[in-house]
């Protein structure tokens, strides 16, 4: 067994996949890249195009959380003339969000290098729900993309652009387009370079589909105004990778009308940087930032110094933040007691029958 990099480059191989292979997965084992995720398989992509594969029992087993499941993005590593994953290479960034049940984070996409947040331009445009995207894309350490689309029918775009741009981290930008009539791939060059991997996430009907087929500079995607079956249907599309003329990866995620923090620390501070800042300049460290003598917040305000939107903001995902890592952490002490219990009995059972 040899890696032909040439082939895995354009899917978005790197040395830092190679490194994390012993020598006998490299003479046994075939890398692929995870292109899509089915009910019970996978779509992937080893450099020879599309295949369907399996997840071994056993790394099943052995994973049973969500989120070490292999997901789209994912490098993983096949039986070398099966189609059986048996490995999950260890990604360079993921995407999570919040799962249903709200305890286990979810994931979204792996070895993720930018995020383009696409909201539209019209009644749907709402900062808030970008800067949700903006702390998911901080707990990841991915590079934030907003592209806010339907320019063309709304073209007064400055008011916008300005209550994003306060919004974003450095090397964050914030682009209005024109998703379905001017071709993009000459603007969004820099985030588009060989190897790269970029996801797409939105609300449904933002225009997350035309998005990928301009840059794909064909209809690769079914839109909202083309993917209805004959019987007047929505068919439904699982997320998928696909590849950029240009040597990019992109990924599209269903829709999230909702955009759940996954629970993860240092998402949240690290997209309010420099109002964290501030609040840890407060005299007393479990300032409420009311009344208190010496609170820095108070100090702000009353200089008129504080985006009050962004402050209230800060304080509510912090809330969120907070309370989803209590209830991920207490349902893992829950599973563990659950796993004590269970060896007791059986450890039990093993001395009765002696
Ligand atoms: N005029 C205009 N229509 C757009 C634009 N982007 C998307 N659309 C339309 O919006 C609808 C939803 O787009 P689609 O790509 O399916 O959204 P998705 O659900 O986010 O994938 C379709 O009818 C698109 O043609 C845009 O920039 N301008
Ligand atoms: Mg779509
Ligand atoms: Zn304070």
């Amino acid at each position: 067994m040899s890696i032909d990099p040439s082939l895995l480059l354009p899917l978005g191989w790197s040395n830092d996949f190679l490194r994390q292979l012993t020598l006998e997965q490299l003479e046994t084992r075939r890398p692929a890249r995870i292109i899509g995720v089915g009910q019970d398989h996978y779509h992937i992509d080893d450099g020879h195009g599309a295949q369907v594969a399996t997840l071994a029992g056993r790394y099943r087993h052995r994973h049973a959380t969500d989120s070490t499941l292999p997901t789209v993005g994912d490098w993983v590593l096949l039986e070398a003339d099966a189609s059986l994953i048996v490995e999950r290479l260890e990604p360079r960034s993921l995407l999570l969000r919040r799962g249903a049940g709200g305890s286990e984070p979810q994931a979204i996409a792996a070895n993720v290098d930018v995020l383009l947040i696409v909201s539209g331009l019209d009644a749907e445009f709402n900062v808030h729900r970008i800067e949700r995207y903006l702390v998911m894309a901080a707990q990841a350490g991915v590079t934030p993309l907003v592209l806010l689309t339907k320019a063309d029918l709304y073209p007064d775009v400055e008011p916008a652009l300005a209550a994003v741009r306060p919004r974003l981290p450095p090397g964050g930008e914030v682009f209005a387009i024109d998703a379905l009539h001017a071709p993009l791939a000459e603007r969004l060059a820099p985030w588009l370079g060989a190897g790269t991997t970029l996801v797409v996430a939105g609300s449904s009907g933002v225009g997350k589909s035309t998005l990928i087929n301009n840059l794909a500079g064909t209809e690769l995607q079914a839109t909202q105004a083309t993917r209805r079956d004959a019987k007047g249907r929505h068919t439904t599309t699982a997320r998928e990778l696909v590849r950029l003329p240009g040597g990019a990866c992109i990924i599209d995620v269903p829709g999230m009308r909702e955009v759940g923090l996954a629970p993860a620390a240092g998402g949240v501070e690290a997209q309010f940087h420099s109002l964290h800042e501030l609040a840890a300049r407060c005299r007393y460290t479990d300032c409420r930032h009311a009344d208190e003598p010496g609170c820095a917040v108070q100090a702000a305000r009353q200089r008129g110094e504080l985006d009050e939107d962004a402050w209230q903001h800060y304080l509510k995902l912090l809330a969120e933040e907070r309370h989803n890592i209590a209830a991920h952490e207490r349902h893992q002490r829950e599973r563990a007691f659950g796993r004590m219990v269970r060896a007791v009995l059986k450890d039990k059972e093993r001395h009765g029958r002696r």
